[in-house]
Order: structure tokens, then sequence, then C-alpha cells
């Protein structure tokens, strides 16, 4: 984005699963492959009508190109170094607007919730995509859970700062810790799920384990990863690259091929593992997700609110 120091070249275009050592960031994911039903996962999911019947990319497609900049800038750092995270103790602290704030562990976050398969689409702002079959719940059930005051308009996320484990918050980088937000009927739109789950496997922690958002209408950058701190607030809060290029990067970020980054097109997309010929594709308007989402967007002006 940004920060992106090189043009697209062929390191892009060529998602290098080659490179990886998959036992660094997947566990039994192999099993998950060659099992069969019977053994396959350990989840258990049940699928969701609100799944894509697309083809998903394959687990090395989705953890061999990825956009995780605590562990560097490059589309392969997350899964050459993500390893060494510490996932466990994990809690998510919540405050604000809420009638149950406090620190909430993963236990208790988990504890109830109907796992499910979310096949959704992943629409980078780099204008490159993917297939995800995402383990989760929705993020209405956790807020149920903490009670939303009614004062409250939007939520805040923010991701872990640990930079002995992330290296890429070492340097410079992005103003740390990674933000992100959501006015609170996209909050509570059942589309928008917390996964802790990928393949009907945990969360790799490449792919911001152990529990992540995922907005499958909106472009990449709103769906934070490793996440710590939630806040309910009346007013909208920071997100992490429309502070770093606001005339770029919006809050709504919502996928839209009729407003284009001013950099570039977002009229088409690349489809990772689709091969390098004919693999572009038009984007659709809010990701293919229109029908579910476009009401909540009534009467706006999406080229002034991108
Ligand atoms: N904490 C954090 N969350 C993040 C990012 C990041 O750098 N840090 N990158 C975002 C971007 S730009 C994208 S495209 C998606 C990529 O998710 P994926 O690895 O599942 O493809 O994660 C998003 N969430
Ligand atoms: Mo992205």
């Amino acid at each position: 984005m940004t920060m992106q120091r090189r043009k697209l070249g062929w390191a892009d275009v060529t998602p290098k699963a080659l490179y990886l050592n998959r036992r660094a960031f997947i566990s039994g994911a192999a099993g998950v492959a060659m099992a069969g039903p019977a053994l396959a996962g350990s989840l258990g999911a049940a699928k969701s009508a609100l799944s894509t019947d697309a083809k998903p990319n394959t687990l090395d497609e989705i953890m061999g190109y990825s956009n995780y900049y605590e562990f560097g800038y490059d589309k392969e750092d997350p899964a050459r170094y993500a390893s060494a995270l510490t996932i466990d103790p994990w809690s998510v602290e919540v405050d604000g607007l809420v009638e149950r704030p406090g620190r909430y562990d993963l236990a208790e976050i988990l504890r109830g919730k109907a796992l499910e398969e979310r096949i959704y689409r992943l629409r980078c702002v780099e204008a490159w995509s993917m297939v995800v079959p995402w383990v989760g719940f929705e993020l209405s059930a956790f807020l149920a859970q903490v009670g939303v005051q009614p004062g409250a308009k939007y939520v805040a996320f923010k991701t872990l700062v640990r930079p002995e484990e992330m290296r890429g918050q070492r340097g410079r980088g992005l103003d740390w810790p990674y933000r992100e937000g959501l006015r609170l009927d996209e909050a509570m739109h059942p589309l928008t799920i917390l996964a802790s789950g990928l393949y009907d496997e945990p969360l790799p922690k490449g792919n911001g384990a152990p529990l992540r958002l995922v907005v499958p209408w909106k472009y990449g950058f709103k769906s934070i990863k490793a996440i710590v701190k939630m806040t309910l607030t009346g007013s909208q809060p920071d997100n992490t690259w429309r502070m770093q290029q606001a005339s770029e990067y919006g809050f709504y970020a919502n996928v839209n091929p009729g407003v284009d980054h001013p950099r570039w097109s977002q009229a088409t997309e690349r489809r990772i593992g689709a091969g390098l010929f004919g693999n572009r594709q038009p984007t659709q308007l809010f990701n293919g997700y229109a029908e579910e989402v476009a009401g909540l967007y009534a009467g706006m002006d999406l080229a002034k609110n991108y």
C-alpha cells in the first residue's frame, strides 16, 4: 500500500508457496488435505448459507500471500515470521459504552458461540483477491455478551503490540497498534464475523490468530488481525490506513469498482492462484455482497465516503 517500496513484480504474481516451511504455521493441515471427511478438521463448524459457493483458495495460497505488517511488509513475511507469536494466554479488553466492560479471555469469548464455516471472498485494496474458508461466529454475538449501551455508534478495534515477537513492530513502520473501526450497524451485520479458524482448524498465527475480524464487503485492511481490544464509542474511531494516508484510504473502505484508488483502478482484481494469464476479473460492488449490505449505505455518497 503506501508503505510499499517497490513496484509489483513477479514475486507478487507468483505466490511463493515453495519458500514456506509449512510446519511453521500449519498444524495438522496436511491431515485435512489427505484424510477426507472422516478425519477432516477439528472444529466441526456448521456450514452457512452466507458462504459463497466459489472454490476456496488453497491453504498455501492463503498463507503464502498475506498482509500483516506486524511481521513485515512482504506478502511472505507472515508465513515466515508469525510462528514467533505467543497466542496463549489471550484476552480481549472491552471498554467504552458497554454494560459489562472488562478483560475477556479467549475461552470466555468462544463459550456458547456456534462456530460456522464462512467461505468469503476477500478483496484487498491493492486489487488482489482470494476466497477463504474461515470459521467463526458473528461479532453481534460477542457484542450481545458484553452489552452495548444505547449511546454507542461505533466499535473500535486494536491489534496486539509486542515487538519482541512481532518483528515488523521494531522499526518505524505503521503507527502501532494497528487500529480499525466499524459503524455499529456494520458490526452487527450477520456477515461480520470474528474468525477463530481457517479450513476447519484453529486460525494460523499468520492469519491473525487467535481472533480476527472479517468484514467481507470491505477492503481487506478493515479485517483486523490478532485483536486485543474493542471499544464501543459514540464517535468515529481512527483506522490505521486512513491515519497513514487519508486521501487514499477511508473509514468505510467498501469494495467498489466505480471508485478508483488515486493510484490504481479498482475496476478489476487479480484472483490469487488463478494463474498468470486471464486471471483478472471484474470487481463486484460491495465485493458481491450488495444484496445484503447496500441498504446500510442508502443515501450516502460512496465516492465521498470511500
Ligand atoms: N493487525 C493487522 N491486521 C491486518 C493487516 C495488518 O497489517 N495488520 N493487514 C490487513 C490487510 S491490508 C489485508 S488485505 C488483510 C489480509 O488478510 P489475509 O492474510 O487473511 O489475506 O488483513 C488485514 N488485517
Ligand atoms: Mo489489504
